[in-house]
């Protein structure tokens, strides 16, 4: 199916302390997204980089916690420009970091809710990004996107969140590192976390294909979240918090050829490429390929297959 490919360039990095993941947007340019894209037969408008809204500084009850006035004036701006996006076409956030989805994830909720129609997440990483505001150690508002979404407390300097995401319409693929405090308040949960142990006994096909099964039967919308981290850094070393074990190259890909064929996907966000600690484009380009593939990208395409 040929969709509107609306991009959105999220030049944030104000959830980390790492200078370079503002040049994402430019990178993924760079590498032809667009071109990829409009070469598979989807139409693409670009609306450049987005700009946070400004508010003047926040402080938080955890001294740690840093850039909290900037990050919810991305947010503010963001869910915006998302929610427009969505009810337009298929919305692609070029971050910038993982914050950027309290923002893309609240534009996008805010759109299902006015169809009716509930949201799910599926989150492409190696961390779970469940701290709060309260329980973040880093203080890098990074790793908080996924407390937020699903309607955790401690986010009263952000908008409220338009309908949150239970933990039973949330998948999480790719895991492994896992902080005290996320674990703690992930047990009670029913968010499917398909951590890298998890993959290595299954495989990445079986857990991705029930979770779609799950959105297909409650025909939900779904957001897709790539955090470049997801992936081995053997593969994608542009990327401020590598962790080993990551997934493969093969698997990175399988999961969007799934994706693609379920037909099921609403939107996407890109995130925490750093150009900066790129070996000549190579994480940018293969970011690009993967959403080649999630966008109908296929090795050999043969009239009918069975698998
Ligand atoms: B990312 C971390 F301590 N949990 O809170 C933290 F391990 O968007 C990492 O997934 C967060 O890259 C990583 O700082 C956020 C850490
Ligand atoms: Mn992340
Ligand atoms: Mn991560
Ligand atoms: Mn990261």
């Amino acid at each position: 199916m040929s969709q509107i490919c609306i991009l959105i360039g999220a030049p944030v990095d104000s959830g980390q302390k790492r200078a370079g993941c503002l040049m994402g947007p430019a990178a993924y340019r760079v590498a032809g997204l667009a071109e990829t894209l409009t070469s598979l037969g989807h139409k693409v408008i670009d609306r450049g980089d987005c700009a946070p809204v400004p508010h003047p500084p926040m402080a938080h009850a955890n001294p740690a916690v840093h850039h909290l006035a900037e990050t919810v004036g991305w947010t503010e701006v963001l869910a915006a420009a998302g929610q427009t996006a969505a009810a337009e076409g298929f919305p692609i956030f070029l971050g910038g970091d993982h914050s950027l989805s309290l923002g893309s994830v609240a534009g996008v909720a805010a759109h299902a809710r006015a169809l009716g129609r509930p949201l799910f997440l599926l989150w492409l990483d190696a961390h779970t990004d469940f701290h709060t505001l309260a329980s973040t150690q880093s203080g890098n508002l990074h790793g908080t996107p996924v407390a937020y979404i699903s309607g955790r407390s401690g986010f009263e300097m952000f908008p409220p969140f338009p309908t949150p995401v239970p933990g039973e319409r949330i998948c999480m693929l790719g895991i492994r590192s896992v902080d005290e405090a996320e674990q703690a308040a992930l047990i009670p949960e029913d968010v499917e976390i398909a951590d890298m142990r998890v993959l290595d006994e299954r495989g990445i096909g079986a857990p991705l294909r029930e979770f779609l099964a799950k959105v297909a039967a409650a025909n939900g919308l779904l957001h897709v979240s790539l955090d470049v981290d997801f992936l081995d850094p053997s593969i994608a070393p542009a990327v401020g918090t590598t962790v080993p074990g990551g997934t493969t190259f093969r698997e990175a890909h399988l999961v969007m050829e799934l994706l693609h064929e379920s037909g099921l996907v609403s939107s996407l966000d890109l995130v925490e490429l750093n150009p900066f600690l790129d070996e000549r484009g190579r994480t940018a380009r293969l970011m690009v390929d993967l959403v080649a593939s999630l966008m109908g990208r296929k090795v050999f395409d043969r009239p009918t297959r069975q698998f």
